[in-house]
């Protein structure tokens, strides 16, 4: 039962991967046996990266690139197939978030989302779709959003992004499920990390931030979710546990949305 679950011999590129979420998706990843490799489109972040996972004990390959960017994540996956024997997991997880209400937001601010959380999602996955059909195997997981089921106030572009994303899953799943490659999405729900920092803040007088008082009252399991919390999902989604499970988002969400909320006292 447990080889089910092991990434032995596998090659996982992780977009974004130098904190949070991705990060220990990556650290999973290593844990089940996978060779890791992320990229990040800033020297800054590339350094960080290669500081957060030579302290985490992972020999990571760390890639300059910038995921909305064609070129750039063509020459990525050659560089991968040429090196590394090519990706046979990928996570779309790099991502932005713009908190702007609908009717100040310059249209270039929801292309910029949209083109980070939409389109690079789609660029990384044809790059590597042409390999795994080689291989006859793939695994591409596209990390999603309470925001790809809800809406909220400020948050239209990663919304439409978000939601777009559940439906590339879908589609990627129809056109490729027979070359043996799934395709599937998580959907973290709350998760403390610095895109959400913001929404954790503690107030000028000692206070908890009132977006942290809502979502602990709005998720069954009274916690914000951390990025440990989607480490056995990513890799049951990523291993032979899941070869049949295409085109399915997993909501990771302590409940979320399967709650109408706390009535009021
Ligand atoms: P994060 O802390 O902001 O990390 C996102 C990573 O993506 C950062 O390392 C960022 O690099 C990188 N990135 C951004 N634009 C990029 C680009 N063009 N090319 C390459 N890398 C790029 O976010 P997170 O909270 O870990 O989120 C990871 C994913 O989960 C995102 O897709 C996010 O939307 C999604 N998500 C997060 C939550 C949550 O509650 N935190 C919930 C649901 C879904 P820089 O730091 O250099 O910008
Ligand atoms: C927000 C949040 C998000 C979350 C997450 C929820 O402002 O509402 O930042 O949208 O990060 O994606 O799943």
């Amino acid at each position: 039962m447990t080889n089910q679950f092991s990434l032995e011999g596998k090659v996982a590129l992780v977009t974004g991967a130098v904190y949070g979420i991705g990060f220990a998706i990556a650290k999973a990843f290593h844990a089940a046996g996978a060779r890791i490799v992320y990229c990040a489109n800033t020297d800054e972040a590339l350094e960080m990266g290669a500081a957060n996972y030579k302290e985490a004990g992972i020999d990571a390959k760390g890639y300059f690139c910038d995921v909305t960017d064609e070129p750039g994540v063509k020459a990525m996956i050659a560089d991968i197939e040429k090196n590394m024997g090519g990706v046979d997991i990928l996570v779309n997880n790099a991502g932005i978030i713009k908190r702007i209400p609908m009717h100040e937001m310059a249209a270039e601010e929801f292309r910029k989302v949209v083109d980070i959380d939409l389109v690079a999602p789609f660029i990384c996955a044809k790059a590597v779709i042409p390999g795994m059909i080689k291989k006859g195997h793939g695994k591409i997981i596209n990390i999603c959003s309470m925001m790809s089921e809800l809406g909220r106030e400020t948050v239209s572009a990663y919304a439409a992004a978000k939601g777009g994303l559940k439906m590339l899953t879908r589609n990627i799943c129809s056109e490729y499920g027979e070359h043996n490659i799934q395709c599937n999405g998580i959907g973290p729900g709350y998760i403390a990390t610095p895109q959400t920092a913001p929404l954790r803040e503690i107030q000028p007088d000692g206070s908890r931030h009132p977006f942290d008082q809502f979502i602990i009252a709005k998720t069954p399991a009274g916690r914000w979710g951390t990025p440990e919390d989607l480490m056995g999902p990513a890799v049951f989604l990523a291993s032979d546990a899941s070869n049949f499970v295409n085109g399915h988002v997993l909501y990771v969400d302590g409940g979320i949305l399967a709650y109408i909320g706390k009535q009021p006292q």
